[in-house]
């Protein structure tokens, strides 16, 4: 061919290919292998800052779920839920599958994939004459996640001492000093390069996660058409078999999965008790009411009409329902179980209450707190302490 055609058809192919240009400061990959939703979504946040301040790159990540009676994970696409372009705004961010068919081919041949742990990882079926490695694609999430893209390791790099806290120590120049994107141009992460629960620091990150069209659209329309006009109260009641014993462990801490978000990250505001994790029955009606009345004393105006609840077992539909009749408040749920659009009709509601101790629930607060809307939890304060703390101010 002359090389003034070549020429030719290699500017077209640059212009034409300019918005997939290369990152020349490197890319990050992770498995959100620990954890359902909630989990996910804070270290998520945790990924999000850790990427920006390396300045590599983003890869988003499928959500990993798992669905009843199958034996592996199932990746649903990262814009399933959640806008890409609002995280634009904060930091680089492209989709895996995108990244995977049009980046990877250029950056990051099959005989360069080398997988990042902190420190070795044992293997599910151990063979003696293997040396130490990552593991990556061992058992359940982590080979179907990696599979959904057909991608392999074929070595492991254990990055200990350095950790994921770039609020402190420097932390992001170690690791950019240790693994330059000229020699890494990906780093692909074992589990999710961020702490669970979410750093305090990254809490604000939510304001760029905008849920998508599809999920913003259907929540407007259950709004408008099963709850009456009016303003509405969202509750999230976390009480299935596997919270119920997760919540056994409350007695041997200060702490447990997201209940900073209500103690403070330094228990500022108390230690972790029963009732934050798992409240009775009578404590949520006590408290619903409660919260019912003083809206309308309030905000007369814009009294409580209906409530709607999220469940991940027990909604409590007619419980609520018989407590609130002469308040003439009804309660609603879904049709289908569909935890994301839970989600998303928690972010509207006037007021929210959640469960301090649920990832889940946090997910909700934060969305909120960017909105600037009220949200409590349940059984906090700790209601004794409030009556205590009543009587003294007498
Ligand atoms: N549909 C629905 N599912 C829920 C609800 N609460 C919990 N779940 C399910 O249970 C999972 C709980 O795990 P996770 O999201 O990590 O939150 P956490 O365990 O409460 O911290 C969620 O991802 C949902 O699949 C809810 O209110 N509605
Ligand atoms: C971060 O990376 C971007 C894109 O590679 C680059 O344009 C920018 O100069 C980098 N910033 C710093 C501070 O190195
Ligand atoms: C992965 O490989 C399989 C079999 O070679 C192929 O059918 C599939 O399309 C590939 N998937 C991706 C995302 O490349
Ligand atoms: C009860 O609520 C419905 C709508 O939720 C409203 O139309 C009706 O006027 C209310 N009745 C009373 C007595 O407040
Ligand atoms: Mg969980």
């Amino acid at each position: 061919m002359h090389l003034f055609l070549q020429l030719i058809l290699l500017g077209s192919f640059i212009s034409f290919n300019n918005a997939d240009e290369i990152d020349v400061n490197g890319y990050l990959a992770y498995c959100p292998c620990m954890g359902r939703f909630g989990n996910q979504a804070d270290h998520f946040l945790g990924a999000l800052a850790f990427s920006k301040a390396l300045n590599r790159t983003l890869i988003l990540p499928p959500w990993v779920e798992y669905r009843k009676g199958e034996i592996r994970s199932r990746q649903v696409p990262f814009d399933t839920y959640f806008q890409v372009e609002p995280l634009q705004e904060y930091h680089r961010v492209i989709l895996m599958a995108d990244f995977m068919q049009r980046i990877a081919p250029q950056v990051w041949p099959e005989d360069k994939r080398v997988s990042f742990c902190y420190m070795e990882r044992k293997t599910l079926a151990p063979n003696k004459a293997s040396k130490p490695d990552c593991h990556a694609k061992d058992g359940n999430p982590f080979g179907p996640f990696w599979d959904t893209y057909n991608i392999s390791f074929v070595d492991s790099v254990f990055y200990s001492p350095l950790n994921f806290d770039i609020h402190h120590r420097a932390m992001a120049t170690k690791w950019q000093e240790k693994f330059p994107a000229s020699e890494w141009p990906v780093i692909p992460f074992t589990g999710a390069p961020a702490s669970f629960p979410v750093q305090m620091e990254n809490r604000e990150l939510q304001r760029y996660l905008r849920w998508s069209p599809i999920y913003d659209e259907m929540r407007h329309t259950f709004i408008k058409n099963k709850l009456p006009i009016g303003a509405f109260i969202g509750l999230h009641l976390r009480n299935g078999i596997d919270w119920v014993r997760a919540c056994e462990h409350v007695r041997d801490s200060q702490q447990l999965f997201a209940s900073p978000q209500c103690l403070g990250y330094n228990n500022e505001r108390g230690s972790i008790y029963f009732e934050l994790c798992l409240p009775s029955k009578e404590l949520i009606i006590r408290q619903i009411k409660r919260l019912i009345k003083s809206v309308k004393q309030s905000n007369p105006k814009n009294e409580i009409r209906s409530i709607f609840v999220a469940a991940d077992a027990n909604h409590m539909i007619t419980e609520l329902n018989t407590a609130l009749s002469r308040m003439n408040v009804s309660t609603y749920r879904l049709d289908n179980d569909d935890p994301h659009l839970d989600l998303a009709i928690l972010g509207m509601a006037n007021h929210f209450v959640g469960n301090c101790v649920s990832s889940f629930s946090a997910f909700v607060k934060r969305e909120r707190d960017v909105k600037g809307l009220p949200s409590y939890f349940w059984a906090f304060p700790k209601e004794k302490e409030r009556h205590v703390r009543a009587h003294e101010e007498l």
